[in-house]
């Protein structure tokens, strides 16, 4: 046992997925992700623009052969701006602006591949479709059971710890929690990438930079009577939008929160953006090829994070919107803690491990989880408890206050067992 390396099957393998990959493999484990795509996606999958905060940049470099990788796949994030709009008079004004966000802006796939070019090249097993599991009742084991999607075979894995990073929809968490529900928020997101590496000098790019001067280094957070959008540049030439809209629950067909568009839905949504914003940003949103719709959930916080030696991170762990750009962030430290509480208690100690990952977790995310919930419904103009809804045009300067991103709680918070090793 003493000189047998411990072994992690891990569920998942996107962003929470991999990562956690790096921090075992960093804290002495053998680690294998089960992932249920075919192969490692390329291109753009359904990610779009991700903000990072300093730790979580830090924590990624750490796992980089070429920390400096990082840098130069991403754009500075320095400024966090909210701004109100009047549809009508095409005008807008700022609302708050803060000049010490410390974030940077990244493409969800180019950051993926960031990370999945680091691993050791069979870390991930692709076309794995996970089905079930099963913890010995001597609880020091766990066999997994999983489909090869390519011939249709089953097979067996069995390790010490099962960690599940299979998203928001998570069946390992099904297993423990059936009867945990998805929120839906009241709105959806539309979401585009516009590429105008092509066309610099377009008409319509010229005259965005003119209203948006600070692009390159703002995230600007365009708030109207019950609706607000979200526009950053992206490295290599991209605009990152994305536009909340109030509406019924659509609903889903299969397990994933993105729906398909009917062309139909493409013209209202244009129609729509010259309505409601200035004339810069409908135009960017009508030149976007193949705007995609996200349907917004998350869940009330889990009151635990672990049983036996299952454990659930990212997404699986505390399901949020996306108001306080936290989600990745989250995936990140929690798999950077789950590693450090793992290196430091060791296989003999798995049980007081996982206690001290949700110890150390467990507050945090759940803050975060419910403060983006309410920022999300105050700038939906959704009711909040303790104040009327929010009017952008209307606004005082308090109200105003409590949309910037730095409100966020634990916002520049260290978890201390980063500080006890070396
Ligand atoms: C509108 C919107 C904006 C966002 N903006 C930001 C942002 O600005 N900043 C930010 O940090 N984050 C943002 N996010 C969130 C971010 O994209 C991810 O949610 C986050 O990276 C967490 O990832 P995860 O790995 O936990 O889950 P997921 O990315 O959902 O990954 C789960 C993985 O598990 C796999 N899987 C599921 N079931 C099985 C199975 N049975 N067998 C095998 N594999 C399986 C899936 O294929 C998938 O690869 C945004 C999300 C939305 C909707
Ligand atoms: C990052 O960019 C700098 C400046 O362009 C360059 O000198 C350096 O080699 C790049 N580093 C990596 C790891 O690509
Ligand atoms: C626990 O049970 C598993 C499977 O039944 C077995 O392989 C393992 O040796 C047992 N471990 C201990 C510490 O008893
Ligand atoms: C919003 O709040 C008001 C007063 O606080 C209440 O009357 C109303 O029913 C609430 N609406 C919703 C949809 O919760
Ligand atoms: C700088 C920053 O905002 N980092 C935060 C990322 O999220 C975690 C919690 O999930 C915070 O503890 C960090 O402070």
């Amino acid at each position: 046992m003493k000189n047998r390396k411990p072994k992690a099957v891990v569920v998942g393998g996107s962003i929470a997925g991999i990562s956690c990959a790096h921090a075992l493999i960093g804290a002495g484990w053998n680690v294998v992700v089960l992932e249920k795509t075919s192969a490692p996606p390329s291109g753009s999958p359904t990610g779009a623009g991700l903000g990072l905060d300093p730790l979580s940049q830090k924590i990624i470099q750490s796992w980089l052969r070429e920390p400096q990788l990082l840098h130069n796949s991403t754009l500075p994030l320095t400024i966090d701006q909210n701004q109100a709009t009047d549809g009508e008079k095409k005008i807008s004004w700022t609302l708050t602006r803060d000049e010490n966000f410390n974030f940077r802006a990244a493409y969800w796939a180019d950051l993926y591949g960031l990370l999945y070019n680091a691993l050791p090249s069979d870390s991930v097993l692709w076309g794995h479709f996970f089905l079930s599991f099963c913890i010995s009742d001597n609880k020091t084991c766990v066999t997994v059971k999983c489909k090869v999607l390519e011939t249709g075979d089953t097979i067996v894995i069995v390790g010490d710890l099962l960690i599940a990073a299979d998203g928001c929809l998570s069946s390992v968490r099904k297993h423990f929690l059936p009867d945990l529900k998805p929120r839906y928020s009241g709105y959806c997101a539309w979401r585009g990438v516009l590429d105008f590496s092509s066309n610099e000098n377009a008409e319509s790019i010229l005259d965005l930079k003119k209203a948006y001067p600070d692009l390159g280094k703002c995230l600007y957070f365009d708030l109207s009577s019950g609706t607000h959008s979200v526009l950053y540049e992206l490295l290599n030439k991209r605009i990152n939008w994305i536009w909340y809209i109030n509406q019924p629950e659509p609903e889903l067909k299969g397990n994933s929160v993105t729906m398909k568009v009917s062309g139909d839905m493409i013209e209202k949504l244009h129609e729509e953006a010259e309505n409601i914003w200035v004339p810069e940003l409908a135009r960017i949103i009508k030149e976007t090829k193949e705007p995609f719709l996200n349907v917004i959930y998350d869940c009330d916080p889990l009151k635990q994070i672990f049983w036996d030696n299952v454990v659930l991170i990212g997404d699986a762990a505390h399901p949020t919107t996306p108001h306080g750009l936290r989600s990745t962030n989250m995936s990140i430290l929690d798999a950077a803690v789950l590693g450090k509480c793992l290196e430091k208690l060791g296989l003999e100690n798995l049980n007081s491990a996982l206690i001290e990952y949700q110890y150390v977790r467990l507050p945090v995310t759940t803050k975060q989880v419910l403060h983006s919930r309410r920022l999300g419904r105050i700038k939906q103009g959704l009711n909040v408890s303790g104040s009327g809804p929010f009017d952008p045009r209307t606004a005082r300067s308090e109200e105003c206050d409590e949309l910037q991103q730095k409100n966020m709680p634990f916002f520049a918070d260290i978890p201390s067992i980063f500080n006890v090793t070396t």
